[in-house]
């Protein structure tokens, strides 16, 4: 997106594309209002459209006075709009081609089709909102679960950009200090003073620790986690994936190998968006089609968040082992399943040869241990409690390196400070966490970087 022009007034249809009981097109700029009202005529006649109020009128094509469509205007007059333009909004039917007329008819009075993002961009070029507001905005429509859509909501209250204000503050009141013995070199800051610097300094770079650690569940809620059911055939990885999504999605059958192909579902536990998938029972085989199968398998076993490696009855075997083994780095968690028909002295073997690997017992068939394996996949990738999440969450890379950049250079700044080196270069240190911090809220970010984040929205936003 190169147009940054401000002068100009973008519309665009806001509503998504297909029938819909209303559709909105939303105009901001300038000329938002002198150019509706071109095309639109108020019902009762009135001399002046008033801020936040609603006009039912009609909508006519200005060179016959041909009815387009019976319509809502509503007139939000700069600074008190999203955009801080004057914006206009005018409810219509909500066909498509309706809309598509009516956009026509104001491309014609002069108007630009709004490109993806833009009124969220104005909103953050003329100061509405800060960088982080605008991706909450993004997070906020694509939220897959009531956790993500709270998240999104406090950030777009501007939760983090508080959070990362106050830190600035306090390193800006530093800075000011040593600044001030920078400007006056006879005197020299004492050993009290410079011992209140570092602790001031702690306390930026803990703010920012505290920060940057809400980052991998930050980016869960955001963008969920991929959850793969694995094991050898017929162990009841089909009927697992069944319970938890409460239907019959998958086949389920005794003949082992019945699932051949991925299967793929997204489900909610406690607030986190799950890609759940079943795969295809692991075992040497000379179908064709199930080989090919337990290849895809092998290789969704490797993207995966977390492995629910599943057993059965039938205890732990040597393929069992090969490929638990392999996994390596990767979360597993083994579920031994049919605990119904499991003999105590199979479930004593099993718990030993468990020995330190997290495991579950369930029945997918009595519908038991569910419910206590879903605590366990909330936990392995959440380390606080479900009522417990931060206030301020970081979910994105690009605040993730700010963060980072900005804690380095704190400590540049405090190894500066314990090897007694001149102020100007603890200060220049100061100056570079500043700059990273206010990257991250917008303030000195690149054209290329703001481009990126607002072709994330859909046209209208
Ligand atoms: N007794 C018992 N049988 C189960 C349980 N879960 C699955 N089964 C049976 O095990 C067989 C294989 O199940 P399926 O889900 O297709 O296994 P998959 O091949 O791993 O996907 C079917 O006959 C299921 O009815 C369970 O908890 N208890
Ligand atoms: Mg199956």
């Amino acid at each position: 997106m190169k147009v940054n022009d401000l002068n100009d007034t973008i519309a665009a249809i806001a509503t998504p594309s297909g029938e819909g009981g209303i559709g909105i097109i939303r105009i901001s700029g300038p000329d938002a209002l002198s150019t509706a009202l071109k095309i639109f005529q108020p019902k009762n006649r009135t001399n002046k459209i008033e801020s936040h109020r609603l006009y039912y009128g009609e909508i006519t094509d200005p060179r016959d006075l041909s009815l387009v469509d019976e319509s809502l205007l509503s007139f939000m007059k700069s600074p008190s709009s999203f955009t801080m333009e004057d914006v206009v909004e005018l409810n219509c039917h909500g066909g498509s081609i309706v809309l598509q007329q009516v956009m026509e008819l104001l491309l014609r009075e002069g108007l630009r089709e709004a490109e993806p993002g833009e009124f969220s961009k104005r909103a953050f070029l003329n100061g509405r909102i800060d960088l982080t507001q605008a991706e909450a905005v993004i997070d906020l429509i694509r939220a897959k679960t009531e956790r993500g859509l709270k998240l999104a909501n406090r950030q777009l209250k501007g939760g983090l950009k508080e959070a990362l204000q106050e830190i600035r503050e306090g390193l800006i009141q530093i800075l000011s200090v040593l600044e001030a013995y920078i400007d006056f070199p006879e005197e020299e800051i004492d050993a009290d003073s410079l011992h209140e610097i570092n602790e001031k300094l702690d306390r930026s770079k803990n703010g920012l620790m505290t920060i940057l650690n809400t980052y991998e569940e930050g980016k869960v809620y955001r963008e969920g986690i991929h959850v793969v059911i694995a094991g050898r055939p017929n162990v009841g990885k089909s009927s697992l994936l069944n319970r938890l999504l409460k239907e019959k999605r998958a086949i389920v059958t005794s003949i082992p190998g019945t699932t051949r192909d991925m299967i793929e579902e997204v489900i909610n536990i406690k607030g986190i968006p799950v890609n759940l998938i079943d795969t295809a029972g692991i075992r040497e085989t000379t179908d064709v089609i199930e080989s090919e199968g337990i290849k895809r398998t092998k290789n969704k076993l490797k993207d995966a968040d977390l492995i629910l490696y599943m057993i059965d009855d039938k205890g732990i075997k040597s393929t069992d082992k090969v490929i638990v083994e392999e996994t390596g780095e990767q979360k597993v968690l083994i579920v031994i399943n049919k605990e119904d028909q499991l003999s105590t002295e199979i479930k004593k073997k099993a718990i030993k040869e468990m020995k330190s690997l997290p495991h579950v017992f369930i029945s997918t068939k009595q519908n038991r241990g569910v419910e206590q394996l879903k605590d366990r996949i909330y936990e392995t990738v959440m380390t606080h409690g479900v009522d417990s999440i931060p206030t301020v969450v970081i979910s994105r890379k690009r605040h993730k390196i700010g963060v980072e950049k900005a804690i380095k250079s704190i400590e540049r700044a405090q190894i500066c400070v314990k090897d007694s080196l001149p102020y100007e270069l603890i200060s220049s240190d100061l100056r570079d966490a500043l700059f990273n911090i206010s990257e991250v809220a917008g303030e000195t970010t690149t054209e290329e970087v703001m481009d990126r984040i607002f072709s994330e929205f859909c046209i209208g936003k």
